[in-house]
């Protein structure tokens, strides 16, 4: 069969189905990941009040009937300071490029910073992009609220400026029929009942890493990789045992995360533990040990072995 004969049998296939990719951009701490979470309906990504939270690109997936919404949730743009910093912004401005339609989050306060501009200059190359100006509820003028979004609406970039809060749930709703108007006919690229592509492996390894976040000081758990080096169940019982090292910068960074006693480290894997035993549905005998690599954030083969890939272009 020649091509064109092929061409010709493709374009008669009728789908019943489509699919909508969606890349969920921003600054960092905006609401990109509690926004994918509530559309979702799972915890599909960890939510912290610390900036740069979200370090590698979370596929949040959502299938109402027919349409499948695919969405990318990515790291927060920002002023990176190291390489893992480089390939956080690069998962996020590349993620554009593989999508139907971006979804870019605003703080309701008026202003753009650098990283936001750089995001926007790549929208204006590669495709459709609606904004979405998050945590309204803050917002106590409204006549703000409506000076953020002509300021948003006069950058001729977006098709569609919406105001939501997802901590209230408030206009999250409508976001579905508005992506809806992105979707592409085809075949769905995820069970019908998926709601994420991540390994359970990575997702326990995440909510360490939140733990880490909610109860340590500033920098230092912004310098922890997790990873999960056990992920055995227990044959003839509910039991997971899962090994997990936590890799810290500096000897000294590594007696914070134990804490005295222990106390620090028995604190982040109660947490983390009871947050495993729910998403598993079973019980979890969670081991963790803390490990220094010197400066790993600024070393490629490590950032590769912990899974900071650059090659994760799904579509
Ligand atoms: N007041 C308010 N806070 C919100 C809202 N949505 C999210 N937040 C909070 O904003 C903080 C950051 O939320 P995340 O979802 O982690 O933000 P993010 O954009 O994914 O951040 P990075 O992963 O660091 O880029 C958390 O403390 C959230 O609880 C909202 O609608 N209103
Ligand atoms: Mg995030």
């Amino acid at each position: 069969m020649n091509h064109t004969d092929k061409n010709a049998i493709e374009s008669t296939i009728h789908y019943d189905t489509s699919s909508v990719f969606v890349a969920v951009i921003g600054r960092p701490n905006v609401g990109k990941s509690s926004l994918t979470n509530l559309l979702v309906g799972e915890k599909v990504a960890i939510v912290t009040s610390k900036p740069q939270t979200t370090r590698t690109r979370i596929t949040g997936v959502i299938t109402r009937g027919p349409l499948q919404y695919v969405l990318l949730d990515t790291p927060g743009v920002h002023k990176a300071k190291n390489k893992l910093g480089k390939r956080m912004d690069k998962t996020a401005s590349d993620s554009v490029g593989d999508v139907d339609v971006s979804m870019m989050l605003f703080e309701p306060h008026p202003g753009l910073n650098e990283s936001e501009q750089m995001l926007i200059d790549a929208l204006r190359r590669s495709g459709p992009a609606i904004a979405v100006i998050n945590k309204i509820d803050l917002v106590k003028d409204p006549a703000e609220l409506e000076a953020r979004k002509a300021e948003l609406e006069a950058l001729g970039v977006f098709d569609a400026v919406c105001t939501v809060s997802v901590r209230d749930n408030k206009n999250c709703e409508d976001l579905f029929d508005l992506l809806a108007r992105y979707a592409v006919e085809g075949p769905h690229y995820f069970e019908d009942d998926a709601y994420t592509d991540m390994p359970e492996k990575e997702l326990v390894a995440e909510l360490i890493r939140e733990k880490a976040l909610l109860f340590m000081r500033d920098e230092i758990p912004h310098g922890l990789a997790v990873v999960v080096e056990r992920f055995k169940e227990r044959p003839g019982t509910d039991l997971v045992d899962i090994d997990v090292n936590i890799y810290c910068e500096r000897e000294s960074h590594k007696g914070m995360v134990i804490g005295k006693g222990g106390a620090m480290l028995k604190k982040i894997a109660s947490a983390a533990r009871v947050d495993c035993e729910e998403f598993l549905g079973c019980r979890v005998n969670l081991q963790c040990w803390v490990k220094v690599k010197p400066d790993w954030r600024d070393n490629e083969f490590l950032l590769n072995s912990f899974g900071f890939r650059q090659d994760q272009n799904r579509k």
